[in-house]
């Protein structure tokens, strides 16, 4: 049993019935010229969760841990795609138009796959997903039956868009998720923190909220927290 330093209070979990689970890295969210920006948004408070959750996707895969990656995206007939989630945003460009990095969230994509930093490796499940929660219309549950997972520690983006409406699924379906701060990001700074706040708080009312750091560490307890958060590379 490894312990994670995490708010609200500490998270137990064995590395057997753990996965890691990578939410929507994907260029759409995390580069100008995909969804993201079509919606507005600067992208790159985005690339500051890069470098935290690729150490901690080294980590966990030098530990054994099952790693899951999720994408945002839709089949390039778009039949999956709800009419009120096409037009909503009212950008210039939207969901299924040609843009920069192809046609925009569409499977298949240049911008719909995962940026190269933490790109999938084989044996790492890929779960495609139309909707912001990685649960709905996709295979995760039954993956995480499959491996008999009981707990998540979550990395991802957007904060309080694909990340919270992935843990909230989760909570209620009985699995522990640990949102690692650092490892998330959101294009409003006020959003994420917000998002993690309402994660943990309550007595950790949708799960706990911990950092990069402290998971390397409990994975690897002799590594020094310096070398842990980045420090030494
Ligand atoms: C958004 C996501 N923000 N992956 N998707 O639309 O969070």
């Amino acid at each position: 049993m490894a312990t994670v330093d995490a708010e609200p209070y500490g998270f137990d979990f064995e590395i057997p019935t753990t996965a890691l689970l990578m939410i929507d890295f994907q260029r759409d969210f995390v580069y100008p010229g995909g969804f993201g920006e079509a919606l507005g948004n600067d992208t790159s408070p985005l690339l500051k969760a890069l470098p935290p959750a690729e150490r901690v996707l080294k980590a966990c895969r030098a530990a054994g841990m099952f790693v899951i990656h999720t994408r945002e995206g839709h089949r390039p007939d778009l039949s999956d795609l709800p009419p009120a989630k096409k037009v909503r945003g009212r950008g210039k460009i939207t969901i299924g138009d040609v843009g920069p990095m192809g046609r925009i969230l569409v499977r298949g994509e240049l911008g719909h796959d995962i940026v190269e930093e933490v790109y999938p490796i084989d044996g790492e499940p890929v779960v495609d997903k139309p909707g912001k929660g990685a649960f709905y219309a996709t295979e995760l549950t039954d993956v995480l039956e499959k491996y008999g997972i009981e707990n998540l520690l979550v990395c991802g983006v957007t904060t309080e868009v694909c990340v919270n409406t992935t843990v909230r699924e989760a909570n209620d379906r009985g699995y522990r998720c640990v949102v690692l701060a650092d490892g998330c990001a959101s294009y409003f700074p006020e959003f994420h923190e917000m998002g993690l706040k309402m994660i943990k708080a309550q007595g950790g009312i949708f799960g706990w909220v911990s950092n990069s750091a402290a998971v390397l560490q409990a994975l690897s307890p002799e590594i020094p927290l310096i070398a842990a958060a980045g420090g030494l590379r």
